[in-house]
């Protein structure tokens, strides 16, 4: 319900609690994963009176405190958005979290996207995990990364996120929605975050999809940290190389040779110009 927050406390039921005002005043909002104290009013309600400072929090989605951002695609259905594939890993650099591409619906992957996945992302130490929630395909290998970890799922509609963690733990039965035939596209199925615990010790954050997130407070002189694929060849000549138009330029070379993916490298350049058409605004 609209302005009550969920909270867990050891040994007890979940508590259904307010916010203190003072947090609406400071324009501070308790998101999904914030560590909070509460005071107990009875009958199962509380107030939280303390949000304890936040490792990280991330904007889309609301949620605070992650150690890994699994960052989910269909093969097909949708077909896979590769810059926001590149713009999720960004932000997840920039936060300092653990990265698992997870595709979906590899049972009707005829295009082999999975595969370009890999290859996109081949000098990168990220997990790469294909699977199928229709064929029971991948399930164990998504349960040993989500293991220990605070994960957030983030991708667009449709996906499978809520369908993976229902395939994962059948006791959750989160709902799911069909993809458009028309527009191959999701129906914005899930509408707000919700931590749930899908393995013992593994929680994970189901999240509404989106299509569109901005790269915000990062500058164009960061931007490359974030591709860390990139940091293999970076023997540039000049130590901030941009990797645009300059000579002697080790990952223009890698690009060439075909060690570094060639569409990744042209969504870098998107990504740089976006970020300095930002610049102003964030510095
Ligand atoms: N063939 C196939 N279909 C799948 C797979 N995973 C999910 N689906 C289907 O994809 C559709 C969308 O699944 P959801 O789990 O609702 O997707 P979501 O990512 O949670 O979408 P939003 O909540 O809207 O962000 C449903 O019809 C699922 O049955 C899969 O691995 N293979
Ligand atoms: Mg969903
Ligand atoms: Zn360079």
């Amino acid at each position: 319900m609209s302005g009550f927050y969920y909270v867990k406390v050891p040994n007890e039921p979940v508590f259904e609690c307010r916010a203190r005002g003072k947090f609406k005043k400071n324009n501070i909002k308790p998101v999904v994963g914030d560590l909070v104290e509460i005071q107990a009013i009875g009958n199962g309600q509380g107030v939280i009176e303390i949000i304890l400072p936040r490792k990280n929090c991330l904007v889309r989605p609301s949620v605070a405190n992650i150690d890994q951002l699994m960052v989910v695609f269909a093969a097909t259905s949708p077909e896979p958005d590769f810059l926001l594939m590149d713009r999720l890993t960004v932000l997840a650099e920039k936060n300092k979290l653990f990265v698992t591409i997870c595709i979906t619906k590899t049972d009707l992957d005829d295009r082999n996207n999975f595969n370009k996945v890999v290859g996109r992302y081949s000098n990168t130490d990220y997990n790469i995990i294909g699977l199928s929630n229709k064929l029971n395909r991948g399930i164990e290998d998504i349960k040993d990364v989500l293991a220990g970890k605070l994960s957030t799922l983030s991708g667009p509609s449709g996906v499978g996120k809520s369908t993976l963690i229902n395939t994962i733990n059948p006791n959750f039965k989160l709902n799911v929605g069909d993809v458009s035939i028309k527009t191959k596209r999701g129906k914005h199925t899930t509408t707000h975050c919700e931590l749930l615990e899908v393995i013992e010790d593994g929680f994970v954050v189901d999240t509404p999809g989106f299509t569109s997130l901005e790269l915000e407070g990062i500058s164009e002189y960061e931007l490359a940290k974030y591709f860390p694929d990139f940091n293999k060849f970076n023997n540039c000549q000049f130590v901030s190389c941009a990797h645009e138009n300059e000579e002697l330029c080790g990952v223009k070379d890698a690009v060439k040779s075909g060690e570094l993916s060639k569409e990744r490298y042209k969504n870098y350049l998107l990504l740089l110009q976006e970020v300095r058409e930002n610049g102003g605004k964030y510095r």
